[in-house]
């Protein structure tokens, strides 16, 4: 057992640690742009940068049209040759593409926050099935209505179905848990932010209760607000 004055003494060296790592992370490092679409990915990083108090410029790119631009009229080609958002662009230049890779890039700068558990544990590997779930499974299942209509009907019934098999498995989550990984994290930003399509893709919720409870649960959060309001 700790005494009072052990336990202290613990809990004043933790905070000194969490602050001298935050010392640590050059200032340049602190200073980001978020290449952003309207209604695509990026809000995922836009929620979770508001979430861990980093100041992030936003960069609009127009991906509803070829060649995608920036608002100076410049090809995104340049910003990134994969020609999709989210990019965060470091001020020394350095970019760095992938959702998933960015939210944890994030959540570890600002590990305080408890945005994802902490690198090298078994939790961390829980959030990564997660993250990598709704990447591969379900984001890119919604790309051919997004963006790709011409796939047609049979096609995009086809994703519809995929998407509502492969919800189940969340439905079931959530009905005993709060988010995903008990605790909110940057899996819930990144599946809210693909599941906000679903009017749009009209992928019906009704048989997911908890998934909608979840969502409003989410919705209301204070980082989630002002993400939808900058992301425009
Ligand atoms: N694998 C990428 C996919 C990003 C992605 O699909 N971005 C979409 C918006 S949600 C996009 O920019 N689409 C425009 C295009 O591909 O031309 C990631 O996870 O960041």
């Amino acid at each position: 057992m700790k005494t009072r004055l052990e336990k202290a003494h613990q809990h004043f060296r933790s905070c000194l640690s969490y602050s001298k790592r935050h010392r640590n992370i050059p200032t340049e490092f602190r200073k980001m742009k978020l290449y952003y679409g309207v209604n695509a990915c990026s809000l995922a990083v836009l929620i979770t940068a508001l979430e861990a108090d980093i100041p992030v410029e936003l960069v609009k790119v127009d991906i509803y049209h070829s060649p995608h631009t920036t608002p100076d009229g410049s090809d995104y080609s340049e910003v990134n040759p994969k020609l999709n958002v989210p990019i965060l662009e470091f001020s020394d230049g350095r970019r760095l593409s992938e959702v998933a890779v960015q939210l944890q890039y994030l959540a570890d700068q600002e590990p305080g926050y408890g945005l994802a558990p902490d690198r090298l544990s078994d939790e961390r590997y829980r959030l990564q099935e997660w993250l990598n779930y709704i990447s591969s499974e379900l984001h890119k299942s919604f790309s051919p209505w997004l963006f790709h209509s011409e796939v047609g009907r049979p096609a995009q019934e086809a994703a519809r179905n995929k998407i509502a098999f492969r919800l189940r498995l969340v439905e079931e989550r959530l009905r005993d848990h709060q988010y995903l990984m008990g605790g909110y994290t940057i899996a819930d930003a990144y599946l809210f932010t693909i599941l906000a399509w679903s009017a749009f893709a009209k992928v019906p919720l009704d048989e997911f209760p908890s998934i909608r409870t979840w969502q409003a649960r989410v919705g209301t959060r204070p980082a989630v607000v002002e993400a939808l309001r900058r992301h425009v």
